[in-house]
């Protein structure tokens, strides 16, 4: 890789255009919802080729790019994919959580049952690299991948599409199942679609500004 700098290519707009851009995306963002509730209906390959090139855009610790992004639409291995991740689930739900992890969900309304991980027409599963294939260090790792898959996640919703942040546990079956080397560890699993046309969403609220946002000026 060279050390050398090069010019950076900058097209810069005026601070009303900046605060009126600021406030679009503001507004568009807020209308993403995690489903999970999707349709059959076709997504193309390269819709999500050009969705995943925008998450591996993501900076990473001294630009490792500690990921790998397995895209899988095969209705065979989204089936066992589904099994696999119900069967961790039913026992997550049915003694390993906690009471008060479990009271925490109950807004949410999720149970075990995962039939998304069939219906949507893809799923994307985020690997981790905390070592590289020749065993040399990566830095940040868990900073790094989190940014990539929220990347991702925004990429998603501006392209118009849903996805839900799932996270399985244990994940180590996705190891396993998609055959993957050791030094990468599952991360995340997002299924990839467009919402159900009866699709319903929890009726819940993001923090007030006012609860998450300082200002020292
Ligand atoms: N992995 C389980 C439980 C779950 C945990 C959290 I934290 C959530 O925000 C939602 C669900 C499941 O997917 O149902």
């Amino acid at each position: 890789m060279s050390e050398e700098h090069i010019p950076f290519i900058f097209t810069k707009s005026n601070s009303s255009e900046v605060e009126e851009k600021a406030i679009a995306l503001r507004d568009e963002m807020l209308k993403r919802r995690s489903l999970r509730f999707f349709s059959e209906e076709e997504v193309s390959k390269e819709t999500i080729e050009a969705l995943l090139k925008v998450a591996s855009s993501a900076p990473s610790g001294a630009n490792k790019q500690p990921w790998t992004f397995v895209a899988i639409s095969n209705p065979e291995l989204k089936k066992r994919i589904r099994a696999a991740a119900e069967k961790e689930e039913q026992s997550f739900y049915g003694g390993r959580a906690s009471d008060t992890w479990l009271a925490d969900l109950a807004p949410l309304g999720t149970d075990w049952q995962k039939p998304f991980l069939e219906t949507a027409p893809w799923i994307v599963v985020v690997f981790k690299k905390s070592l590289d294939y020749d065993g040399s260090k990566n830095y940040y790792v868990q900073e790094s991948v989190g940014i990539a898959c929220g990347f991702l996640i925004a990429a998603i919703h501006q392209a118009g599409l849903v996805t839900l942040t799932h996270t399985p546990s244990p994940m180590n079956f996705l190891s396993e199942i998609l055959e993957r080397p050791a030094n990468e560890k599952p991360y995340l699993l997002l299924p990839i679609g467009f919402p159900a046309a009866n699709a319903t969403v929890p009726n819940i609220k993001k923090k007030d500004a006012s609860e998450v946002l300082f200002y020292f000026e």
